[in-house]
């Protein structure tokens, strides 16, 4: 046990006796301590008046909820839900024809066949883990946010202009898309994606129960395009990844070398590996024609066996978990989980890898013991790391340097500071930390549990996010933020990086398919079309809306028709969101300033059916309606 560790030990107890309370939570024992005036003074600052707006954008996931959400830091007030990968009632994400090209058209032959044959058109679920935006130079460009499905192997694109989602393309031969990063430098450039589960390269059925011949893949997608460039076979599965900020080597973490198929089989071996890409050596070998292409994409073999010169695995005690690389640009920090160990990866190191077969474990500078469950960490750009312990409910506060010290012989400790968080922290997130400009002023940690720190909600809890100040030596715990199932990951953009519009540009490229279908049908969008435009048994109606009036007080279609309604916001003002809802026919659209949005739906039910605006947007907000007749079938 380091001095520090005895040191916190007995000013935990001390903590205990003197507050029995705190002694129920969970055995960390700071649930009911008085706030000193410097922690004071840190809550302070992240208490933001009515009116003020936050320093910093976080940019949160969702979890197995799908949705991208916005958060404001330091006051973790909730911005925006920007829908992926689920369904969205209010802004009919998965319903309107601009959102259902983004949720099919990229997805695989395949699925589209298994959904059709269950009814379906996409997935409804997703399991989104880690949002990250593009870089240019090593920090953030405010271009994309790039995030993962781990549920049914996508990746998905959100334009930051104007937070939503334009692209989800569905990974072929991999398999549960989990790590996720994108290329640092010199541009985004590459997005990595790490296949999480090992299944057969082709995997029709001829191969079942021989784990021996599965594989894993890395992707690598091209971030502009959102087209893959290239894979890579793999031997064990794929955790988490990163890379460096010198453009040439990606990172991924593997807890199963063993490639066991049981807990105990998975958990066998002492060391797992980190998987080193060679990027340039990646391109060559494309380059030179050394791949085999499957499902439409160029595939290289980078397991252990293969040779060459396109990975190399670095040993790294059983299950490491987290990948960060720091905003010295020389270190990638390799989390150990099941070991209370952080390795410490000099990238500088890595050359001598591929280029002189060094012994893999050379490139490792340090592996302070840290505590227990070590799972992810971030940095404050002074030179220290923050690392999250799952199992100790602590994130600990090391120095970089100390750590490398400590490894090379020298007697120093490295650790800084361990604070008790509530409880068991996954991933971890710093202002500005994942980039070179990392500022070291606010610290999130995102804990799986929040037990007793809420009011009661029922079985199910929600999450709970701390904000923690790191502007001084010591962490100070300064909020606690609930939030629905269930963030993994999340990072915090200055304000500077980001600008969205207000209003759309009437060009936008997301209502391309109307625009088109509007031109060949003599209509202009803006305009919209007195009466519905027939075309055999499908009707085209072309509505605009300013508040408070469509411009189609009624129109009239056959039952069985197939209806698409389009609806262009005419309005040019800052927060003037229509929507429209028509009743009893399940559909309902969020129409934002100066968008078009539609919605295709067979008209099978005859009668007076009433579509009124869903979004508050005017005094006479409710007088915004309109009759849709259905003629009956027989008439
Ligand atoms: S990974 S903590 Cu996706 Cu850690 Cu969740
Ligand atoms: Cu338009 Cu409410």
């Amino acid at each position: 046990m380091s001095e520090h560790d005895k040191t916190l030990n007995v000013t935990r107890r001390g903590m205990l006796g003197a507050t029995a309370t705190g002694a129920v939570l969970a055995g960390t024992g700071l649930g009911a301590t008085l706030m000193t005036a410097k922690e004071a003074s840190a809550a302070a600052a992240a208490h933001l008046e009515p009116g003020e707006l936050d320093e910093y954008y976080g940019f949160w996931s969702s979890g197995q909820t799908g949705e991208l959400r916005i958060l404001g830091v330091p006051s973790m007030r909730e911005l925006m839900r920007v829908p992926v990968f689920n369904r969205c009632s209010a802004t009919g994400w998965g319903q309107t024809n601009e959102s259902l090209k983004v949720l099919t058209e990229g997805l695989l032959p395949e699925t589209k066949e298994y959904l059709a044959a269950n009814g379906k058109v996409t997935y409804d679920n997703g399991d989104l883990h880690h949002p990250h935006m593009s870089f240019t130079d090593g920090t953030y460009d405010g271009r994309y946010l790039f995030m993962n499905d781990k549920a049914n192997t996508r990746v998905a694109r959100v334009r930051c202009d104007v937070m939503k989602c334009d692209k989800i393309i569905e990974i072929p031969n991999a398999h549960d898309i989990h790590g996720l990063r994108p290329q640092k430098y010199p541009r985004t450039g590459y997005i990595f994606a790490n296949g999480e589960h090992e299944a057969p390269l082709v995997n029709d059925g001829e191969i079942l129960d021989d784990p021996s011949q599965y594989v894993n893949i890395f992707t690598a997608i091209d971030g502009d395009t959102m087209e893959i460039a290239w894979q890579v076979m793999v031997s064990g599965n794929l955790d988490n990844t990163d890379c460096d900020y010198q453009g040439k080597y990606a990172f991924s973490t593997s807890y199963n070398s063993e490639m066991g198929m049981n807990l105990a089989e998975m958990t066998e071996n002492e060391l797992d590996h980190v998987v080193v890409f060679n990027l340039k050596g990646i391109e060559e070998a494309v380059a030179a024609g050394n791949y085999q292409e499957l499902n439409g994409v160029k595939v290289v073999d980078g397991r252990k066996e293969a040779g060459g010169n396109l990975t190399r695995y670095i040993p790294i005690p059983n299950s490491p978990h987290g990948v960060n690389a720091a905003p010295d640009k020389k270190h990638i920090m390799i989390n150990g989980k099941l070991s209370p160990t952080v390795s410490v990866i000099d990238v500088e190191k890595v050359d001598a890898l591929f280029a002189d077969n060094a012994d893999p474990r050379s490139a490792i500078v340090a592996e302070p013991q840290l505590g227990l469950g070590p799972l992810h960490t971030a940095f404050d750009g002074k030179g220290n790391a923050f690392t999250t312990l799952f199992l100790d409910s602590q994130v600990v506060k090391w120095d970089i340097a100390k750590a490398i010290e400590a490894y090379a012989g020298a007697d120093v400790d490295p650790i800084v500071d361990k604070v008790d968080v509530h409880y068991q922290p996954g991933h971890n997130s710093t202002s500005m930390g994942e980039t070179a400009e990392a500022d070291g002023k606010w610290l999130i940690s995102m804990n799986k549990f929040s037990k007793d720190r809420f009011l009661n909600v029922g079985p199910l809890k929600p999450e709970n996010e701390q904000l923690i100040d790191i502007s001084g030596d010591k962490m100070k715990v300064v909020h606690d933020g609930p939030t629905f199932a269930e963030p993994h990951d999340s990072i915090l953009v200055h304000r500077s990086k980001v600008n969205p519009v207000n209003v759309w540009d009437r060009n936008d490229p997301m209502w391309e398919d109307a625009r088109q279908q509007a031109a060949a049908d003599g209509v202009d969008l803006e305009e919209g079309a007195e009466e519905p435009i027939r075309d055999g048994n499908k009707v085209r109606v072309y509505m605009t809306s300013t508040a408070p009036v469509f411009s189609m007080e009624k129109f009239s279609v056959k039952q069985g028709d197939e209806v698409t309604i389009y609806v262009t916001n005419l309005d040019d003002v800052d927060d003037v969101t229509h929507g429209l809802c028509l009743s009893n026919f399940g559909i309902a659209m969020e129409v934002a300033p100066q968008a078009t949005a539609s919605v295709t739906f067979i008209a099978d039910r005859p009668g007076v059916h009433w579509y009124y605006c869903q979004w508050f947007c005017h005094a006479l907000h409710m007088e915004m309606r309109g009759r849709m007749f259905v003629e009956p079938r027989s008439a």
